[in-house]
């Protein structure tokens, strides 16, 4: 199963299973900080345990460690004995808290890690270390956590048994060797479930899309056209996925939404985008909106308006201060035609167990918010492709990946939603081409929401 409770998030995990070519599951075998750190307790956890994965996390955000493919073992022939492995490696994940990958293959896999007893895991040998994860038994932190400030760089030379690839060790570490904490995973083959983690009636994308253009709102309620509101942070794929329903109904992979990396919020005009199919237009809006960010997002006072109605199509959002019943185009007298009637909060799968707190706040506004107005909410779990290799080399993979059952968990505990409203999807975005797959996840997506705007317009009629 996927890991719990572990600091070794999604990205990283990604990042892992890239330089590996192909997808793993990970267990957590050793914490320092819960399991205290020393060889004998390390050996206890981590020894004959096949391929495992090191990673130290120290105190300037710097985030780096080893992967052997061989077992630890508590060896007590002479100090060491070094061990082959072609396949080891050393790498950076983050550096300052910037993420910034880089992996150092072996150089010399005769030296590749050395064991004993009486040591913790060392990569390299001990003369020739190249990078020691957890120091020699003499040098362990004993009290404090930190580690003796004679351990410094200087007592290393980094790139002889590895490739350093020209970078220093201070480019990895910063020379801080005082450590938030180091774990060790075991790297295993990942469990393709028997059975899907959901059902799936596998229709057709044919027939999900004629049912998405035979939506009509519930009648008697004057709505013509159900308004979705696509909320998240910045680069979640709010955009994309517009783009990407966009994109079925015109035939061909479209880009009206702007969409892409930056600092900030790349959309910053609230957008309830039409879409037409070759007749029409289709029975539904959907809402774009700047990302929520900590200091540029969209204000709270924002949020009430757009969800009661009040803010117009086109509106530039201002970061710095709420529309007012003054500013252009506002809506004085929404009616329930005007007012979102389904809130699908965009989140990006590699994000979730990183989420800025602050992000996860307004979320739980917003929650309150629908929920003070009886409005249903989803969430629309993008860029499932990027959490698990399998998935991203065959999207057919995806309702069968323990990782993104567990990541569709993880959310919905998150949010605080039920699991059954996590719709996972993965967005146009370097396709030039429609992918029937692709389509097919993201009409499931949107039927789920329709048919939960529905239910907010039947619980007006009833009231
Ligand atoms: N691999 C992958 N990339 C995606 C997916 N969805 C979006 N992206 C990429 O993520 C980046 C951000 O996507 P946007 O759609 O611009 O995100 P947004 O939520 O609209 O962001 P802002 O408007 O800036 O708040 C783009 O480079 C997209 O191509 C997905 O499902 N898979
Ligand atoms: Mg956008």
């Amino acid at each position: 199963m996927a890991v719990k409770e572990a600091q070794l998030n999604n990205t990283y995990l990604a990042q892992f299973c890239k330089w590996m070519g192909r997808s793993f599951d990970f267990k957590l075998l050793y914490r320092a900080s819960t399991d205290g750190m020393g060889p004998t307790i390390f050996h206890q956890k981590c020894d004959n345990k096949g391929p495992t994965v090191i990673i130290s996390y120290n105190t300037d955000g710097c985030v780096f460690g080893g992967y052997t493919s061989v077992d630890w073992k508590s060896c007590t022939c002479g100090n060491t004995s070094s061990r082959f492995d072609q396949k080891a490696f050393l790498f950076r994940l983050e550096y300052m808290n910037k993420f910034s990958p880089k992996r150092f293959i072996i150089k010399r896999p005769e030296l590749a890690i050395s064991q004993g007893a009486n040591y913790g895991p060392i990569f390299g040998q001990v003369n020739v270390q190249d990078m020691m994860i957890l120091p020699h038994v003499t040098v362990f932190p004993t009290a404090n956590g930190n580690f003796p400030t004679g351990l410094t760089p200087q007592n290393f030379t980094f790139g002889r048994v590895y490739d350093n690839g020209g970078v220093t060790m201070q480019e990895v570490t910063n020379d801080n060797y005082t450590f938030k904490d180091v774990e060790i995973y075991q790297v295993m083959d990942p469990v393709r479930l028997d059975k899907p983690w959901r059902d799936d009636k596998k229709e057709k994308k044919a027939t999900l899309k004629k049912m998405v253009e035979d939506y009509c709102p519930v009648e008697d309620t004057g709505v013509k056209q159900s308004r979705i509101l696509l909320v998240g942070s910045v680069g979640a794929g709010k955009s994309s996925y517009f783009n990407t329903i966009n994109s079925i109904f015109r035939g061909h992979v479209t880009c009206q939404a702007s969409t892409g990396s930056s600092e900030h919020s790349l959309t910053t005009i609230y957008r309830c985008h039409q879409l037409r199919n070759d007749s029409s237009y289709l029975k539904f809006r959907l809402c774009d909106t700047r990302g929520l960010e900590d200091t540029q997002g969209i204000d709270p006072g924002d949020l009430t308006a757009m969800l009661d109605g009040h803010v117009p199509d086109r509106y530039t959002f201002n970061p710095f201060s709420p529309i007012t019943p003054d500013s252009p185009g506002y809506i004085k007298t929404p009616t329930v035609k005007d007012k979102i009637h389904c809130v699908a909060f965009v989140i990006d799968s590699t994000s979730v167990e990183v989420m800025n707190e602050s992000v996860l706040s307004k979320f739980k506004l917003i929650q309150k918010l629908a929920n003070q107005r009886g409005i249903p909410q989803v969430i629309v779990l993008t860029k499932v492709d990027q959490i698990e290799l399998d998935v991203e080399e065959d999207l057919t993979q995806l309702l069968y990946s323990s990782r993104v059952a567990y990541v569709v968990d993880q959310v919905a505990q998150l949010i605080g939603l039920p699991r059954g409203h996590v719709l996972p999807v993965k967005n146009y975005e370097k396709e030039t081409e429609l992918n029937e797959t692709v389509d097919r996840f993201a009409l499931l997506s949107l039927q789920q929401m329709l048919r939960f705007a529905d239910d907010y317009m039947y619980e007006l009629l009833d009231a």
